[in-house]
């Protein structure tokens, strides 16, 4: 064994207020992407580990205080969440970096502003209220209560893994539920320091948050399938989703899933030229293209088809391959081998169908780089709408270029795509803005600007984005059931044969 490997990080996992190995004893090792080297072992949990933290949350939601207390109060320990991880953010978003490789920058940025959904959801924890409703019979009286819906089960990524955990903790710790969470295999060390910095010193009760680190198949699944589990809020690939989407459905559980996408970033001749340019770089460069959100094609009105590409090359050029840690970084490593190869042979696709790639085209070498698993910044014009390119999601660096006329034409080219998650739009004109965020079928439009994020907005996607929705506070109906309630008080007699109407 090399003296790296002995010095790795051991880790071990947390359910029931305690930390625990896996049963099993078996740990696997996560890497760092940028030297390529392993830097920590995660414990590796199966059914076994599944079994026992679904238990401590059963128990925590059917006996523990959690549910039970003064939403006032639930309230109040969520502030102290977000006290807790303004404090640490810093902390935290290192070692995000050294297990996704994605930019200090970004990753701090999240962290930083990571409190805000504890903040915003704490406070909306004491205003979930039912309703009293006037019903069809008379002398009766009915009301709408809104429950936890129970045990949540969360499945995470890894491209940004703390900050959509933080989408679906915080609503669902407001609404009362108890949890476990499955984070990605490749990014699980964040959530473990989360829940020593965060989880434990805000003394959240046993069995309210738990984790179980470990693979998809084999603590995924066997989490999905729980019985006890009444929720899952996944977040990961769209083949992945649709797996967990049938397995949930033996067992009837509340779903939502935030997937893939392909979103269309669209730009009119009449639009601030330089903004636009620089929200189309932002919009699929800065995040090395990792985001479900990427704006990975980009629409360009014909009359301005070549002057803005020169300009977007130009900048695009220029963008700083190196160290994620780094703040002067723009552009990290891939996070997963894998991933790595993925994107590579979509560069191959591409030039086999036909396209002109006028920047990048295939890995960055160590020396341009300073790190493994580099693609340079790539970009593709002479993209047709249904090429795989233009269709299929890469998740990196890749950005595939295609002309449209008018607006007509820029609808029916966004809309041509399995996915609906995100959309940009630049343009000065009022009435085309309006119009296209209408029309375009997506979770969200963003209107010269792109990849903007806010606690108060509702996020999510439709068609093979996925269903549901995170943050805002459509995020917190996710999480309760509504009961309903009716009170017979006249003192009539009743007929018990008679047809109940
Ligand atoms: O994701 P997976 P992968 C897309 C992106 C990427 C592709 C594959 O296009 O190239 O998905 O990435 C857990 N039962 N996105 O393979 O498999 C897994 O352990 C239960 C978009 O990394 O979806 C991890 O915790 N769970 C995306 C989580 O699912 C299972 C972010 C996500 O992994 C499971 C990431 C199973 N059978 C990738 N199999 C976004 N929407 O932001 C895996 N998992």
């Amino acid at each position: 064994m090399s003296d790296t490997r002995q010095k790795l990080k051991t880790y071990q996992t947390y359910m029931d207020g305690k930390w625990v190995d896996a049963a099993s004893g078996k740990t696997f090792e996560t890497l760092d992407p940028y030297t390529g080297e392993a830097w920590a072992r995660i414990p590796e949990c199966d059914e076994t580990d599944v079994n026992r933290a679904v238990e401590a949350a059963y128990r925590a939601f059917e006996t523990g205080p959690w549910p039970s207390m003064t939403p006032t109060t639930r309230g109040k320990i969520m502030r102290r969440i977000g006290d807790l991880i303004a404090k640490h953010s810093e902390h935290l978003a290192d070692i995000e970096v050294r297990d996704n490789g994605k930019l200090i920058s970004e990753m701090a940025a999240q962290t930083r502003y990571m409190p805000e959904w504890f903040y915003y959801y704490g406070g909306l924890a004491d205003k979930i209220q039912g309703a009293v409703v006037p019903v069809d019979r008379p002398e009766h009286f009915n009301y709408i209560l809104r429950e936890p819906v129970g045990v949540c089960a969360f499945i995470t990524p890894w491209n940004s893994p703390l900050m959509l955990t933080s989408w679906k903790l915080a609503p669902a710790l407001a609404a009362g539920c108890t949890v476990v969470i499955k984070p990605s295999e490749y990014t699980s060390a964040s959530l473990l320091e989360f829940m020593r910095l965060v989880i434990e010193e805000a003394d959240i009760p046993p069995g309210v948050v738990n984790v179980v680190t470990g693979y998809g198949a084999v603590a995924g699944e066997p989490l999905v399938k729980h019985p006890e589990v009444a929720k899952i809020a996944f977040t990961g690939g769209t083949a992945t989703g649709a797996r967990v989407n049938a397995l949930a459905a033996q067992t009837f559980k509340k779903v939502s899933l935030e997937l893939g996408g392909k979103s269309p970033n669209i730009v009119f001749d009449d639009c601030v030229l330089e903004d636009a340019v620089s929200g189309a770089i932002s919009g699929i460069f800065a995040a090395t293209g990792q985001t479900c959100i990427a704006g990975s094609r980009l629409l360009l009105q014909e009359t301005i088809h070549d002057v803005f590409v020169e300009k977007l090359v130009a900048m695009a050029k220029q963008a700083r391959l190196g160290d994620p840690s780094k703040s002067e970084t723009q552009v990290g490593p891939v996070t997963t081998p894998p991933q790595y190869e993925k994107i590579l042979s979509y560069i191959d696709i591409a030039k086999a169908e036909g396209c002109t790639c006028v920047l990048g085209g295939g890995p960055a070498t160590k020396e341009e780089s300073g790190g493994r698993y580099f693609v340079k910044p790539t970009i593709f014009t002479g993209v047709d709408n249904k090429m795989r390119i233009a269709q299929e999601e890469v998740f990196g660096p890749v950005l595939s270029v295609i002309k449209f006329s008018d607006e007509e034409d820029a609808v029916r080219i966004a809309n041509e795509i399995a996915y609906g998650l995100g959309a940009g739009v630049w343009t000065q004109s009022v009435k085309r803005a309006h119009n296209m965020a209408r029309r375009i079928k997506a979770g969200t439009v963003w209107v010269n600007t792109y990849r903007a994020v806010s606690a108060q907005a509702p996020f999510g996607g439709v068609k093979e984005s996925g269903f549901g929705r995170e943050r805002g506070h459509e995020g917190i109906l996710e999480f309760l059931a509504t009961k309903n309630v009716m009170i017979n008080f006249s003192e009539e007699e009743h007929d018990p044969f008679a047809v109940a109407t």
